[in-house]
């Protein structure tokens, strides 16, 4: 079975195409027009085995809000329709991410239910032109459209550029785990019979 999408989402503030492979090699082509959230990206990309192609055109001219959420929103679609029924996944699935000083801990549940917890308390401040608040956006947008449940730990740090970047990293890695197909068992993991 080939866990692959395709997914088009167009706003009239936001346009996005994705092309995902949950089984790929990490291989990324990012274009959102916002550099530190392309490198947040690739990093997603790269340290979850993901190939994920996305270009997005946004009004990044009102500032990268829409843009970052609609990404989060279509890139969670994505992952949905690519996982399908998630038939012989693991399910679910969790990385604790160091970088320099900081660490990051990431669970993530593949349960059909949306929950988003975010437990980081960082300073309303820019990375770049990247309002740092807007990673909570991406991962709450992501979350709530994977209707999976996402729990991201800030456990230290104070770069935020590292903070941040652990946050994807973690998240990437625990997703990565959670949809691998585990190989015991081809029935849906869960007691309901339905995820
Ligand atoms: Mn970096």
């Amino acid at each position: 079975m080939k866990r692959k999408a395709k997914f088009d989402r167009k706003t009239n503030e936001v346009k996005v195409n994705i092309e995902l492979n949950v089984d790929g090699t990490g291989k990324f082509e990012i274009k959102t027009g916002i550099p530190f959230f392309n490198h947040m990206l690739n990093q997603f990309a790269k340290h979850g085995y993901f190939d994920i192609k996305i270009k997005a055109l946004g009004d990044i001219e009102v500032d990268f809000h829409h843009t970052v959420e609609d990404v989060g929103i279509a890139l969670g679609e994505s992952f949905e329709k690519a996982l399908s029924d998630k038939k012989g996944i693991t399910r679910y699935g969790h990385s604790i991410v160091p970088f320099d000083e900081s660490l990051v801990e990431a669970s993530i549940d593949l349960s059909g239910r949306p929950y988003f917890v975010f437990n980081a308390e960082i300073e309303k401040s820019k990375i770049g032109e990247f309002d740092v608040e807007l990673a909570e956006e991406f991962f709450k947008s992501f979350a709530n459209s994977l209707k999976c449940n996402l729990h991201i730990n800030l456990k230290h740090g104070s770069n935020l550029h590292h903070i941040i970047e652990a946050m994807f990293k973690a998240t990437a890695r625990a997703l990565d785990q959670a949809s691998t197909i585990d190989g015991r068992s081809k029935q849906v993991p869960s007691t309901k019979g339905k995820l």
